[in-house]
């Protein structure tokens, strides 16, 4: 419990009318996007690193548990405070402080929404890669914090290929500055890919130097209606020998019987399986590659091949994959989402083992994502309340990881690790990796006060 007289300190700190107690307002700070619910204590909105450093201070000084949350959109827990504490919403630092458009950066606060970036790049012919398929309500912060990916990863990367350089509120308060605003810089070690993904349990981020890319001139979007699965990702492959799309995005056969009735488009009735393709570049590029893709597909047994020649007619498009999450509850009323990553050639492995795994366990499991890449979200589609499925669920899950270690592929692709799989790192990680990365916990936060219960399976209060 955090004291009385504490509580008293942080309000002084960031000022009464930003820190709150009201049971509804920790509500709206208790869950995110794994459905899992841990009240906070209390909730401060700080409006200044300079107010974060004195909060951790007290912090270390005191013992008490913070966990940090930009818009609560994670998948895996990283924002909810296990053990109570204080939640520091960093929703009041949302400022784009510079656009550097003659070095291409940009310098933003976390709380800014990642779409409110992309629309503030666009007019200046910049563009910031990252796309997770929550931008429009995600920050920038936490996108830093778990590394988040999306659709544009095929061709541009993640996040972490466009942070420069952070500024970072240690556990004990202290200020340190990472990187440079260069894209070369080699001065000491590289704290800030560190920090990139650290999931909020190394360091506050307080500012952020993100890499900026002019604004491609054009894009094709193409929506390829197959016939199943299997020859749907093999297509994978043959696309990448020849082009290099922005997205290439697929949709199992269930993704695609959950959204058909929902687009304002139709597809073919044999339409087992799909692929969206977006193509950017200059206009010329765009047009020659539209011709290859067109070319190679000629030859392949597809049933229809839909085209996006502009903004409008591809959000319709993408309707297609943008449905499929909230589609999926048709199914069940809950669902464990998950983001594993194997090598492209192995999706079709990967693919007909989910098929099995949802026969042999009789609970509906669809796939889809970023073919592209290989980061499959497989959803495991389950009813809470039924213990049966909870137990099925489970061990398909297991059975999952498992798999997906065999064919070395990794666990997570873009969600991280949270509190929904810390059990599992041993699968992929040695002791002696974990270890490791369990001392550089200890050195940053020797008191596990920053993000407790995250990404270690038992590193316990006292550790
Ligand atoms: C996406 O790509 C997100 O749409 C969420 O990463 C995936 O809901 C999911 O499982
Ligand atoms: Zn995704």
């Amino acid at each position: 419990m955090i004291q009385k007289n504490i509580l008293r300190e942080i309000a002084e700190i960031v000022g009464d009318e930003h820190l709150s107690l009201a049971p509804e307002e920790l509500l709206s700070y208790s869950y995110d996007g794994t459905g899992q619910e841990f009240l906070p204590e209390a909730v401060a909105f700080p409006g200044s690193t300079a107010e974060i450093s004195r909060i951790m201070a007290l912090a270390a000084q005191k013992k008490f548990p913070v966990v940090v949350r930009g818009a609560g959109s994670g998948m895996t827990g990283g924002s909810l405070p296990l053990r109570g504490g204080l939640v520091l919403a960093m929703g009041r630092l949302n400022h784009i402080v510079e656009i550097d458009q003659a070095n291409q950066v940009a310098v933003v606060e976390p709380g800014v929404i990642n779409g409110h970036l992309q629309k503030a790049l666009s007019p200046l012919g910049l563009f910031y890669p990252p796309d997770p398929a929550s931008l429009n309500f995600c920050t920038l912060g936490g996108n830093i914090a778990e590394c988040a990916g999306g659709p544009s990863a095929v061709k541009y990367g993640v996040t972490r290929d466009y942070v420069l350089g952070l500024e970072v509120v240690l556990p004990d308060g202290r200020i340190i500055e990472t990187g440079c605003r260069t894209a070369k810089g080699v001065v000491g070690y590289d704290l800030t890919r560190l920090f990139v993904g650290s999931e909020g349990t190394l360091g506050i981020i307080t500012r952020i130097i993100l890499k900026l890319l002019p604004r491609p001139a054009a894009a094709t979007t193409f929506l390829v209606c197959c016939r199943a699965i299997q020859p749907a990702t093999g297509l994978v492959r043959l696309i990448l020998e020849k082009l290099r799309p922005r997205t290439l995005e697929f949709m199992d056969n269930t993704a695609v019987s959950l959204v058909r009735d929902r687009l304002p488009f139709s597809l073919p009735p044999e339409t087992g399986a799909v692929l969206l393709i977006e193509i950017d570049g200059s206009e010329i590029s765009v047009r020659a590659q539209g011709v290859a893709l067109g070319e190679l597909l000629a030859e392949q047994d597809i049933l229809e091949l839909k085209r996006a020649d502009n903004r409008e007619d591809a959000k319709i498009l993408w309707q297609a994959r943008r449905a499929v999450s909230p589609a999926s509850f048709d199914l069940r009323p809950d669902k464990l989402s998950e983001d594993v990553v194997v090598p492209r050639s192995r999706i079709p492995e990967l693919v007909a083992f989910t098929e099995m795994l949802a026969r042999k366990h009789n609970l509906p499991i669809f796939t889809f994502g970023h073919a592209g890449d290989g980061n499959i979200h497989v959803n495991i589609m389950l009813d809470k309340e039924n213990g049966d499925e909870v137990e099925k669920a489970a061990e398909v899950r297991e059975a999952l990881f498992r798999e997906v270690i065999r064919l070395s592929g990794t666990l997570s692709g873009e969600h991280g690790i949270g509190n929904t799989k810390l059990q599992f790192l041993p699968l992929e990680l040695s002791p002696d990796t974990i270890e490791v990365m369990r001392q550089i916990k200890r050195l940053f936060d020797p008191h596990d006060i920053l993000n407790p219960g995250k990404i270690f399976p038992e590193l316990g209060r006292n550790q």
